[in-house]
């Protein structure tokens, strides 16, 4: 996978010598001459990037409905479930807090939006957060074929537990159709594992698409705000989940680091929560030793519910547009700030540029201006690719914490050398 994107980034890179968004460049192939653009970059790269990233969409529901029935019916213990995700929603609340927090410590210190000459007349329309009482009543479908659909993972989740507990009760019925739900799991998961070998040429594409057209000037025009998220996404990364992670399994936080490896290249290039679920899923079952009755639950709860990276966008953000605005914020703006992104983040999925979205309620409930939004709209795509791969590394770390505290993690193959 590292050598797709780096190959994908470094054939991107060479593309974009020859073509922009708007010129394009002929190669004179004698008989004809062949658009480099349109070929190569829309044509192969938009193409093999977008059937990888489909076909991993593709397989979220069914893995997820599959393998939740599997895992909760194995667990056949209701009050289990609900401690099971009692821990989960506390953990996975905790870790976005005290992300949020770094951010908007750091960027306090940091000051990115101290005096950046930054203006725009961009017109921003926000969507209200949704309320506390709209998130739990919204979680419950009421109509599971319309939730499957449309890919609401919380009501995809509710459902899944119900129907897993029902099958769990059913007597023999249940029995004879937790072994049919178990065969799906297998074929749904081999679907992962031949995707997983698809993942080098799909990474490859889409990073060569991006990069071909990436403004990377924009960075630089943008450096403090650039530079300080992504600080602040490495020291959650690499400080804060590696503490907690040895605090709750004890287990050693830098194998843990390793074996996430390919799943945050995965993330960091698809820049999806949702799509890398299935090979979060796998790795936290087959690399990392937690039983799939637990991480069945965790890793789809989380890539919902948990965004930590986007968490510490959404601070540094709010710190930043609130500086190159001058307008002063309270400590009580700073709670709202931390709420708002926690609520928002709750009822959205993991996709492409979904922070940007939840940003825009954030600054709508502090009184910033949120066309604000569009000053770092040029570095977000990079930022997004980010903070997705510190994301999905937070699902598996509480999914392992929970696993573990429930005597489901087996050290052996935590431990096994296999990355
Ligand atoms: N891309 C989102 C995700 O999949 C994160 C974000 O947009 O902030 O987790």
């Amino acid at each position: 996978i590292l050598i797709g994107m780096v190959l994908g980034v470094l054939v991107g890179r060479f593309f974009s010598l020859w073509v922009s968004e708007q010129t394009d460049t002929l190669i004179n192939l004698g008989l004809f001459e062949l658009s480099v653009k349109s070929f190569f970059i829309e044509g192969l790269f938009h193409i093999g990037g977008e059937i990888f990233v489909t076909s991993l969409k593709m397989l979220v529901v069914p893995l997820v409905f599959v393998s939740l029935v599997c895992g909760t019916c194995s667990l056949n213990d209701s009050a289990k479930i609900g401690r099971l995700g009692l821990k989960s929603v506390i953990l996975y609340l905790l870790t976005t807090a005290i992300a949020i927090t770094l951010a908007l410590t750091i960027a306090n210190f940091i000051s990115p939006g101290e005096g950046a000459a930054l203006t725009t007349d961009a017109e921003f329309e926000a969507a209200t957060a949704p309320t506390f009482a709209e998130v739990i009543i919204g979680m419950f479908p009421s109509n599971p074929i319309q939730a499957m659909a449309t890919g609401n993972m919380l009501q995809i989740i509710v459902f899944s537990i119900l129907f897993g507990i029902s099958m769990a009760m059913a007597g023999d019925a249940g029995k004879k159709l937790s072994l049919v739900f178990n065969d799906l799991n297998q074929v749904v998961l081999k679907m992962v594992t031949i995707l997983m070998n698809l993942a080098p040429y799909g990474v490859f594409c889409l990073l060569a698409k991006l990069f071909a057209f990436l403004e990377l000037s924009e960075v630089l025009k943008l450096g403090k705000y650039f530079f300080t998220l992504v600080a602040v996404l490495l020291i959650h990364a690499f400080v804060t989940y590696p503490i907690l992670f040895k605090l709750l399994t004890g287990l050693n936080p830098v194998q843990f680091l390793t074996k996430m490896k390919a799943t945050a290249l995965f993330a960091f290039s698809t820049s999806s929560s949702n799509a890398t679920m299935p090979v979060t899923l796998n790795t936290v079952t087959k690399k990392m030793g937690a039983d799939n009755s637990i991480a069945s639950f965790t890793v789809p709860l989380g890539a919902t519910i948990n965004m930590d990276g986007t968490a510490i966008m959404q601070g540094v953000a709010t710190v930043f547009i609130a500086q190159v605005y001058a307008i002063d914020l309270s400590m009580a703006d700073y709670l709202a700030v931390l709420l708002t992104a926690t609520l928002a983040s709750i009822g959205t999925a993991g996709v492409p540029g979904v922070g940007l979205i939840m940003l825009a309620m954030v600054f709508q409930q502090v009184g910033l201006p949120v066309e604000g939004i569009a000053l770092i709209l040029g570095v977000d795509r990079l930022l997004d690719m980010t903070r997705t791969a510190v994301n999905v590394t937070g699902d598996a770390m509480v999914t392992c914490a929970v696993a573990k505290s429930e005597k489901a993690l087996d050290k052996d193959v935590f431990n096994s050398p296999s990355s």
